[in-house]
Parts: structure tokens; C-alpha cells; sequence
């Protein structure tokens, strides 16, 4: 029976073959992620722009709220949310989503470079001081008076259409730093989190920690589990986190 199988699986790879490897020899330029404090002030002008094309290109699929393709992503989230956190497919469906928005500014709007992510231990206890939060080479700062509107930046006349949470209103792009949240985001949490050995153990320590201290060192929008996607902040995130996720992975690559 093994022998069976086996000859099996050789006459099924045999005839496989023909068809598999030229996908596979097709991936020639690969891109890299990099983080956002080490992109050059062009690199990020084009990833700004590049989302703000997002922003700007009509909704594609019909569904009840949207205007853009920005804000179908964030309504995908919305619809998903109780199924996608605090569960084990928290890390792969936001791998998924953060190559979803990647692959949807490189196809839609002649973006060439790679999803960029924010190296958040860097920040950490201190997110009100970050190069993210630049109101030219960065998202814009703050959130202000009585609504907690962003007012500077690339981003602040943008109206969120989805959200706040299950609800469709329009509403302003809205933050409420708070460097105390940020501080769970540190080096040290993260390499307690890089020291677990199963999966089961990993990703609560990333979502419970890291993970947190993203969303609520920004706060606003982003401290909202269903529509937090309208902060573009959201992106560079969860490209941060699937990054974690990645070096875990890297430590034993056939295991993990
Ligand atoms: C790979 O990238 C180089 C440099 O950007 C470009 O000249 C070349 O056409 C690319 N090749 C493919 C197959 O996309
Ligand atoms: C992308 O590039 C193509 C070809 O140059 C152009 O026709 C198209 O308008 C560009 N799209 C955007 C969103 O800039
Ligand atoms: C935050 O960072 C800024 C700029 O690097 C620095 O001036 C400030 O002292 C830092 N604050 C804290 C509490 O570390
Ligand atoms: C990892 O999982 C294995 C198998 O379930 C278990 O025996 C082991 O104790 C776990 N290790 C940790 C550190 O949780
Ligand atoms: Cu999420």
C-alpha cells in the first residue's frame, strides 16, 4: 500500500510538474517590506500617494456604503471582524488582507514598491514623537477638539464613510494618541512574544500585546476592532505584525 502511494504521488508529480514550475519560475523580482523609518523621503511620498489614489478610486464591487476601494477594504474587515480576532486566524486573514491592500495599490494605482511597515518597539512609550505621525513625509498627527479629527497631514479631509464600528456615518479620520497605551509595544514584550514555542501561545502574546499597543497608542479610529482599517496607520500596523509573525516563523521555518 505505501509502495502504492508512493508511486502514486511520483506519477501524479511527474504530470504535475509541466504545469507547477512555470508558475514558480515566474516570481523573479521579488519585493521587499521595509520599514518606514528607514524609507527615503521619495519612497514615502509614493506609498502616501499611492493610498490616497486608493482613496480616490470609486468602489468596484456594488456593496451597500462603500465609495472607494479604501473603503471596501475597511468594510471587509467590519463584516469579518468576530471571525478573524481572538481566534487562530488572526495572524494568517490579516497576512491575507495586509497583501490584499498591497497588492491593490500596485495594480490599481502603478505603486512599485512594497507594503511598508511601522517598526512600533521604536516607538514605544513615546507613539506622540514618531516620524509616522509627520504631517508631510508621514499620516499626520493628532486628532484635535471635539470630534478628535486629524487636521494636518496627507490624510485629513479624507470622510471615513464606514464606521465608526457596525455603523455607516461620515466621519473624520479620528485619533487620540496616548503614549502610556503605546508602551505595551515595547522591545521587550516583543522578544518575550519571540521565545514562545507553539503557535498557540505566539499569537495571543502578539494580539494581546504588540498588537494592542498599536491600536491603542493611536487611538480613535484605530481603537475601534471593526472599522479601525479607516486610519491608514491600520496598514502599516498589521504589516508590522505579520512581519513579527514572519521572523517567529524564520526561527524554524519547516515547523512554523
Ligand atoms: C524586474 O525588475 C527590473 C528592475 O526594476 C525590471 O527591469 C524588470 O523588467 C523586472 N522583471 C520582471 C519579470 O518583472
Ligand atoms: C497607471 O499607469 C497607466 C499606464 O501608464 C496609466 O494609464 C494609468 O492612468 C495610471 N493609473 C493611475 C491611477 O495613475
Ligand atoms: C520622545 O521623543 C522625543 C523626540 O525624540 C524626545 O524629545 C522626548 O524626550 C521623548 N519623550 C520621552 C518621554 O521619552
Ligand atoms: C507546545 O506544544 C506541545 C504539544 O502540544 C506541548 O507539549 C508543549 O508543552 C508546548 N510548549 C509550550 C512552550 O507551550
Ligand atoms: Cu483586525
Amino acid at each position: 500500500m505505501r509502495l502504492l502511494l508512493a508511486s502514486l504521488t511520483a506519477v501524479f508529480i511527474a504530470h504535475a510538474a509541466p504545469v507547477v514550475s512555470p508558475q514558480r519560475t515566474t516570481c523573479t523580482n521579488k519585493t521587499q517590506r521595509k520599514a518606514w523609518h528607514s524609507l527615503t523621503r521619495n519612497e514615502k511620498l509614493d506609498y502616501i500617494n499611492a493610498e490616497k489614489c486608493l482613496m480616490s478610486t470609486p468602489a468596484k464591487l456594488g456593496l451597500s456604503g462603500p465609495r472607494t476601494v479604501f473603503d471596501e477594504l475597511q468594510l471587509f474587515h467590519v463584516m469579518q471582524t468576530p471571525e478573524i480576532h481572538f481566534v487562530g486566524a488572526f495572524l494568517p486573514y490579516h497576512r491575507f488582507f495586509m497583501h490584499a491592500h498591497e497588492h491593490l495599490l500596485r495594480t490599481l494605482c502603478n505603486y512599485t514598491g512594497a507594503q511598508p511597515y511601522w517598526d512600533e518597539a521604536l516607538d514605544a512609550g513615546n507613539f506622540s514623537a514618531s516620524v509616522i505621525l509627520d504631517p508631510k513625509t508621514g499620516f499626520g498627527g493628532n486628532g484635535v477638539g471635539e470630534g478628535n479629527c486629524i487636521n494636518d497631514g496627507p490624510f485629513k479631509d479624507y470622510v471615513n464613510v464606514i464606521g465608526p464600528g457596525q455603523a455607516n456615518t461620515e466621519h473624520c479620520i479620528d485619533r487620540i494618541v496616548s503614549d502610556c497605551m503605546s508602551e505595551v509595544g515595547s522591545k521587550q514584550i516583543v522578544d518575550g512574544c519571540m521565545q514562545m514555542q507553539n503557535f498557540s501561545t505566539f499569537w495571543p502574546c502578539i494580539e494581546g500585546g504588540p498588537h494592542g499597543a498599536g491600536h491603542g497608542g493611536i487611538g480613535g479610529q484605530m481603537l475601534n476592532v471593526f472599522s479601525s482599517p479607516g486610519d491608514p496607520i491600520f496598514y502599516l500596523h498589521h504589516t508590522y505584525l505579520d512581519k513579527l509573525w514572519w521572523d517567529w516563523q524564520a526561527q524554524d521555518l519547516s515547523a512554523r
